[in-house]
């Protein structure tokens, strides 16, 4: 059973606590046989479609258009500690349709939200180029008037999270008003858009629906674009700013249960004539990563609590809350599977899988490396 106490934390107010126990006992009971990890497309549909049914997904895509971040996160936790595809299909409902949420129109919203809400219409949230991932201001994808109302997007996304099974993509695309960051604008695009094609899917340690997008004279009404024109740029930062504290919140709940199986692995598998866990080595290790797991609880529901209390911008709490958590997390799994001796790298053991789901999460959202450039930005300003 994993540690609950920091639910009594003063960050959650009482319906943080019943929606945390509500979506571990709805994960426990309704995950395993919706995930198989052989057909990650397949098990995404149906992730979406009963975290809709449940009601999960009202908290992705809100209809007062306010998130609870502090709800976003101890869901992420919670659908994390029991697999990474079900966190990984709540999560991208809402970072696939952040900008439409804080930035959209109401006719906008209406169109898209409710779908995503009741898990009928998967999203998607199309930043990354092969030359643009951490320098989002590179951005080549160029959309331009095609007259009548109409514009023409041209260019590539890759490392697209719901490539090949999205309904609808939110594509940051350079409309040249400015250079640079200033130059940048969103714009909503339906999967079935003629000259939007499914280029490559990509496959890697820890299979998800991920693609490589082209866009070839692909042409959607002027009214789609997300925000002012060429206020891309400030539309993608302030959704990562609500989402980076929740890859955070994912990467504990990886940490948590790496942390429950290494506790079970030392009280119950005997060395040297002791349990392991009578080691001080290993209780070395496992304080270790009990307090590494604190710390970055702490951070994570900081980060939370402020944007919930009303702060305008948490891009510092959120880059903390990120760096902080995936690494914390990426530290306490492998001494997890280090732990487990040849059974933390056997296929399909619990270490094993923590340490392939848990690895791309200090890259996504913005490297570790990023998110320092981002608190010393802001901390010199
Ligand atoms: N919220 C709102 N506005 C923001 C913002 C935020 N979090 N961060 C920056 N801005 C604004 C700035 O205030 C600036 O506005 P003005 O032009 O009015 O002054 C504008 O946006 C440009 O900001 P900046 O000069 O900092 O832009 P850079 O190109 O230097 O940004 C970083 C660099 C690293 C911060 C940015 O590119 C980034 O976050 N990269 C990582 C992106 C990422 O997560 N990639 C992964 C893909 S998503 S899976």
């Amino acid at each position: 059973m994993p540690d609950r106490t920091f639910l009594d934390w003063p960050f959650f107010e009482p319906r943080h606590r019943d929606l945390a126990a509500q979506a571990d006992d709805w994960a426990a009971r309704t995950v395993p046989a919706l995930v198989d990890h052989h057909d990650v497309d397949g098990s995404c549909r149906r992730l979406v479609a009963a975290l809709g049914e449940a009601g999960f997904l009202r908290f992705a895509a809100p209809e007062d258009g306010v998130f609870d971040v502090r709800a976003l996160c101890l869901l992420r936790e919670t659908f994390a500690r029991h697999d990474g595809l079900a966190d990984f299909a709540f999560a991208m409902q809402g970072l696939g349709t952040g900008a439409l949420t804080l930035s959209g129109t109401p006719a906008q919203r209406e169109a898209v939200l409710p779908g995503v809400r009741a898990g009928r219409r998967i999203a998607a949230f199309a930043l990354t180029e092969p030359e643009a991932g951490s320098d989002v201001a590179q951005i080549a994808l160029a959309v331009r008037p095609a007259g009548d109302g109409i514009v023409r997007l041209d260019g590539e996304k890759t490392w697209i999270s719901n490539g090949g099974i999205a309904d609808t993509y939110v594509v940051f695309a350079r409309s040249g008003e400015a250079p640079g960051a200033r130059g940048l604008s969103a714009y909503l695009v339906p999967a079935d858009t003629p000259g939007l094609r499914i280029a490559e899917r990509l496959d890697t340690i820890a299979p998800h629906p991920l693609a490589r997008l082209h866009f070839e004279n692909c042409r959607v009404p002027a009214q789609n674009r997300i925000g002012e024109a060429g206020a891309g740029f400030k539309v993608a930062m302030a959704t990562l700013d609500v989402f980076r504290s929740t890859v955070g919140a994912a990467a504990l709940g990886f940490a948590r249960r790496a942390l429950d199986a290494s506790l079970a692995r030392a009280q119950n598998r005997t060395l040297f004539g002791a349990p392991l866990a009578a080691m001080q080595l290993t209780q070395t290790s496992l304080a270790e990563m009990a307090t590494a797991i604190d710390t970055a609880a702490l951070h994570v529901y900081r980060a939370a609590w402020t944007r919930d209390s009303g702060a305008p911008r948490i891009t510092r709490e959120a880059a903390m809350a990120k760096m902080v958590a995936t690494e914390a997390a990426q530290e306490v799994i492998d001494r997890a599977v280090q732990l487990h001796g040849g059974e933390g790298v056997r296929s399909g053991s619990v270490p094993e899988t923590l340490y392939r789901e848990i690895r791309a999460l200090r890259i996504y959202e913005g490297a570790t490396e990023v998110q320092k450039l981002v608190i010393a930005r802001q901390i010199l300003a």
